[in-house]
């Protein structure tokens, strides 16, 4: 890979005195790596969407200092404060014009790996379904490791912000990995290679795989699209634009798998509706309207799609984001834009059904469900409240709220543990992580690993004896607890690690994940 040299000449020292022309210094000193347009070569797209909350100060130290582990060089030589400031400003700046992306420009991003050889079998001798990927973002990659004995089998580089749960084929054998600025990346864990890339969208959410292993759809925000990709080899099935009823133009929010209806359910974040697409080519027409046909001298059902990535609308009041589904994704509760509101939607009959106070920002997308007391529960964390909501799934009501030591982000559990784990990622107390009774709801334990550093994300090995604990830090590690003893029996050191993902705990859609 290119890598900037910056040489201190007088004549940059002197261009340090200039007015701060932040387009110009993007011209001189960025273009090669994020592209003329801001959109991302080498490095990552400049852009609002893409560096998401890496705002002010932060982005500003980014130029100054560059970013350990990368190619990003610092520029603290070259750009006094206020030419840096500026560029910070004009990073953060909307684009005036969003270049087109569509099925031509996808196609053309695509990369296959050229000496990639599938393995006929696994070239490890550890459990397939034991694997686990720990995303390292301190420097983009990926650690697999063997899920009985951690030990590390590869290490990959993904591309620039992977966000959201990698998705595994049915099988186990092949993972797609999405980052924010819509790269889509096929690794096979079998052969421990990349198999290809491919550029679904400018600005993208997350992906899901459909449930015969064979179309991947990514959430996009830029262009307000929804791709869909072939898991054999990226090729483009399908890019649909994402209007609502009323024309306007909509963003997605996310796109979740929906494995019995055959379908993905897609949050838009723009218009009052839900979108169902099939994934069944067998699907049944979708009927959007009636028009009179004067050929035919009758009202005609217009059917808007059929078969294969037939779509439908469900209309709501509101839009609604991050969504929790029960589990045979008959319903759903979503997010209303508020944040103190979930709202309950029946799939089958496509529209809401209940509504619960949920202030506090709910993160439903992290929501887990169990047993309790022959009933079915979920709990939620909240983004902006010390506190878990737990409801209760066929009555919607919250039965009960958890105070913890801050806000959280996620929850996890295993069939094969009376724990869920819930984290403090927000505030003084985000080295803190809640270990609680799924009956008692009591916290019977809070773990402070390394006192100062945040701790969170939890995923469980295949059997649920182990959970795998991030400590989310650039010199951080994944700590290995043995999740009846709550004791730690390892400490594995990783690059700020985020999530964690065991192949056989996502592909049977374990009760203790989010899908
Ligand atoms: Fe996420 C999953 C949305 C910020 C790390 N996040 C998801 C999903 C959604 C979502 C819809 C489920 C998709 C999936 O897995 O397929 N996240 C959002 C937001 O709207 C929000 C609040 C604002 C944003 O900037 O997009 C947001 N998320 C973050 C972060 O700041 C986190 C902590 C750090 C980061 O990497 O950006 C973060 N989100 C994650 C992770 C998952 C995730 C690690 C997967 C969790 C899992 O166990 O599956």
């Amino acid at each position: 890979m290119i890598r900037f040299t910056v040489s201190i000449s007088a004549a940059l020292f002197a261009a340090t005195s200039l007015a701060a022309d932040p387009a110009r210094d993007y011209a001189d000193h960025c273009t090669d790596c994020h592209g003329p347009s801001r959109l991302g070569a080498l490095g990552p797209a400049l852009i609002p969407q893409t560096l998401g909350r890496m705002r002010g100060p932060n982005l500003e130290a980014v130029i100054r200092d560059g970013r350990a582990a990368t190619q990003m060089p610092g520029f603290a030589e070259v750009l006094d404060p206020d030419r840096i400031a500026a560029l910070a400003d004009y990073l953060n700046t909307p684009l005036d014009d969003v270049p087109a992306w569509g099925e031509a420009e996808i196609t053309a991003s695509r990369t296959l790996t050229p000496d990639y050889t599938p393995a006929p079998a696994p070239v490890w001798s550890s459990d397939p379904m034991n694997i686990t990927l720990v995303v390292e973002t301190g420097d983009h990659h990926v650690s697999v490791l063997d899920g009985d004995t951690f030990e590390l089998l590869d290490r990959f580089e993904t591309p620039f912000a992977v966000h959201g749960g990698p998705k595994f084929s049915p099988d186990g054998r092949y993972v797609f990995i999405m980052s924010r600025d819509g790269w889509v990346q096929k690794y096979d864990l079998w052969s421990l290679s990349e198999v290809g890339r491919v550029r679904a969208g400018l600005n993208s959410r997350n992906i899901a795989m459909s449930h015969d292993g064979k179309w991947l759809a990514v959430a996009n925000y830029l262009p307000m699209t929804l791709t869909l990709l072939s898991t054999e080899d990226l090729s483009v099935a399908r890019v649909m634009e994402v209007i609502g009823k009323d024309g306007t133009s909509s963003r997605v929010s996310a796109v979740y798998q929906a494995p019995q209806r055959k379908s993905f359910i897609l949050a838009l974040k723009d218009a009052p509706e839900i979108w169902e697409v099939a994934t069944d080519p067998n699907a049944e027409p979708v009927y959007e309207g009636f028009v009179h046909s004067r050929e035919k001298g009758m009202v005609e059902a217009i059917a808007s799609s059929e078969g294969l990535f037939a779509r439908r609308r469900i209309e709501v009041t509101e839009p609604l984001d991050d969504f929790f589904f029960d589990d045979d994704y008959r319903n759903l509760i979503g997010a209303a834009r508020d944040g103190r509101r979930g709202v309950v939607v029946n799939l089958n009959v496509g529209r809401e059904i209940a509504e619960l106070p949920l202030d506090g920002m709910p993160h439903l997308g992290s929501g887990i469900s169990w047993d309790r007391d022959g009933r079915r529960v979920m709990a939620t964390p909240h983004l902006k409240e010390a506190k878990l909501s737990v409801i209760d799934t066929e009555t919607w009501e919250r039965l009960t709220t958890i105070e913890t030591e801050g806000p959280g982000f996620f929850l996890r559990s295993h069939e094969n543990t009376p724990y869920f784990w819930a984290d403090v990622f927000f505030g003084p107390n985000r080295d803190a992580m809640h270990v609680i009774d799924k009956q008692s709801l009591e916290i019977v334990k809070t773990l402070r690993p390394v006192p100062g550093a945040t701790v969170a994300h939890v995923e469980f090995t295949r059997d649920g004896r182990y959970a795998l604990v991030s400590v989310w830090e650039d010199d951080g590690a994944v700590i290995v607890y043995d999740a009846a003893t709550l004791e730690e029996v390892r400490r594995l050191p990783m690059r700020k690690p985020s999530g964690k993902y065991n192949v056989w705990n996502k592909i049977t859609f374990s009760e203790g994940t989010s899908h």
